[in-house]
């Protein structure tokens, strides 16, 4: 990790109009020079109550054991459903279910090999989802009650709280919400679940995690309006995920075979659909409405650092929405997209380039430095076992991740290996952001 290359660093974010002034306690925390803490904003795991879920299920997600192969492998891609009908005996779908995904162990031994001093912490996709009716009609459970799956939500968050209590100061996470098309008629009882996140319950919940689907139609549905409103008045930020990716079809008939396992769905698929899902929001006015709810992408916000100026250019040059401003019926946003994305949303470091840091920092204007945080998508994209077949050896493996440090060079590459800049994207940003605090007696990383 070279510090060849400090190019373009920038100055810390005010964040927006809305949030011009930290308040106290989120001022900015300045690592030490050449120690940066870091911080791994983008990590998840399966906990036990979702393991079991997981083995319940017929379709995806699921749990499935194969002939010949040792493990029962998770199967949770819509891009894996052609193949969960017909699986090759030699390569079937999903990804062997390693302790990296269920245990706290690992994720602390994770942690300390990558010299990580808090995570926090994130099921993974997706979620509880298939209770609610999704772009796949396949993973649509219609028949569960929403008691039962507002259980499965508190269950969730109350085993992450107590994972987080086991190791304080070292693990914060990100809760689940039990979204499904009853919510909007179950309201009192989302906002029961919502609200108990900032209370001495769950000490440890920094925010929410979202996938793209919310109930159904989608995270411009004005259905979640309520929602939004309660995450506003509670500061407590959405980490938006995608799951979903595009559908099969616009990869082709090789890929829906398998042929290329699962790189076009999660390298193209998962960023075009955290750009579609955020357009969506901004067109329909979630930001004019929220101005102070706050937002966190996925993987550096998919595709939306490169296209943001495409989508406010169509925007300007749109007749029909010209059309509905002048007749009064909406069609304009008060702010630009760019505008949206250096006051409301934040961003993780999680693109695996120098490009793509690049595009994810210029993304938040002058601040952008001070809106990106460190992430690693553990346990997705691990080391591959020597010689062994389609994932089946993967595992620790003996050093870093390769996915993992080829994030933190991007980082060190663009900013400046040791630099202040690069300590805030690494930890710095995010213990204000998220307001990390030290804990009395928490424990030493
Ligand atoms: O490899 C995968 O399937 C995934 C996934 O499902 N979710 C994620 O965040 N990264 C990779």
């Amino acid at each position: 990790m070279s510090s060849k290359n400090k190019k373009n660093p920038q100055k810390p974010s005010q964040e927006g109009p809305s949030n011009p002034t930290p308040p106290p306690g989120e001022q900015p925390t300045q690592p030490k020079a050449n120690k940066p803490i870091i911080v791994d904003i983008h990590t998840h795991m399966y906990p036990p109550s979702y393991i079991d879920l997981l083995q319940s299920r017929t379709t995806i997600p699921l749990l499935r054991s194969f002939p010949g192969h040792p493990s029962p492998r998770l199967v949770l891609l819509p891009s894996e459903l052609p193949l969960l009908s017909h699986p090759s005996p030699s390569h079937p779908p999903g990804r062997p279910l390693t302790e990296s995904y269920t245990s706290l162990d690992a994720k602390i031994a994770f942690m300390d090999k990558h010299s990580i001093s808090i995570s926090v912490l994130s099921l993974a996709n997706p979620w509880l989802d298939f209770f609610s009716t999704s772009p796949d009609t396949t993973t649509t459970t219609t028949t569960t009650s929403p008691d039962t799956i507002n259980a499965a939500a508190i269950k969730i968050n109350t085993e992450f709280e107590l994972m987080c209590q086991t190791h304080p100061n070292r693990l914060y996470f990100f809760a689940v919400l039990p979204l499904h098309p009853t919510t909007t008629t179950n309201l009192t009882n989302l906002t029961e679940i919502v609200s108990s996140l900032t209370t001495s319950t769950f000490p440890h919940c920094r925010g929410i995690i979202l996938g793209t689907n919310g109930l159904g139609l989608g995270l411009d549905d004005p259905a979640l309006d309520p929602l939004f409103h309660l995450l506003q008045d509670l500061a407590l930020p959405i980490f938006l995920h995608p799951h979903y990716g595009l559908p099969n079809q616009v990869f082709g008939p090789r890929a829906e075979r398998g042929e290329y396992g699962h790189v076009l769905a999660l390298a193209l698929g998962f960023p075009m659909e955290t750009a579609v899902a955020v357009g969506r929001m901004y067109l329909s006015g979630v930001f004019d409405r929220f101005p102070r709810l706050k937002i966190i992408l996925a993987h550096g916000g998919g595709a939306l650092p490169v296209l943001a100026g495409r989508v406010e250019s169509c925007l300007r040059c749109d007749g029909f929405l010209y059309k509905m401003e002048k007749e009064g019926k909406g069609g304009r946003m008060e702010r630009s997209m760019g505008e949206v994305l250096r006051s409301q949303v934040f961003l993780d470091a999680v693109v695996y380039s120098e490009v793509g840091l690049r595009a994810a920092i210029g993304a938040g204007g002058e601040g952008g430095v001070g809106r990106l945080m460190f992430g690693t998508d553990h346990p997705f994209f691990p080391p591959l076992g020597e010689g062994e077949g389609e994932g089946e050896g993967e595992g620790e493996g003996e050093g870093q991740w390769g996915s993992v440090v080829v994030n933190r060079e991007a980082v060190d590459g663009v900013l400046g290996e040791g630099s202040e800049e690069a300590g805030m994207v690494l930890g710095g940003n995010a213990i204000r952001i998220l307001n990390l605090r030290e804990e009395e007696g928490g424990e030493e990383s």
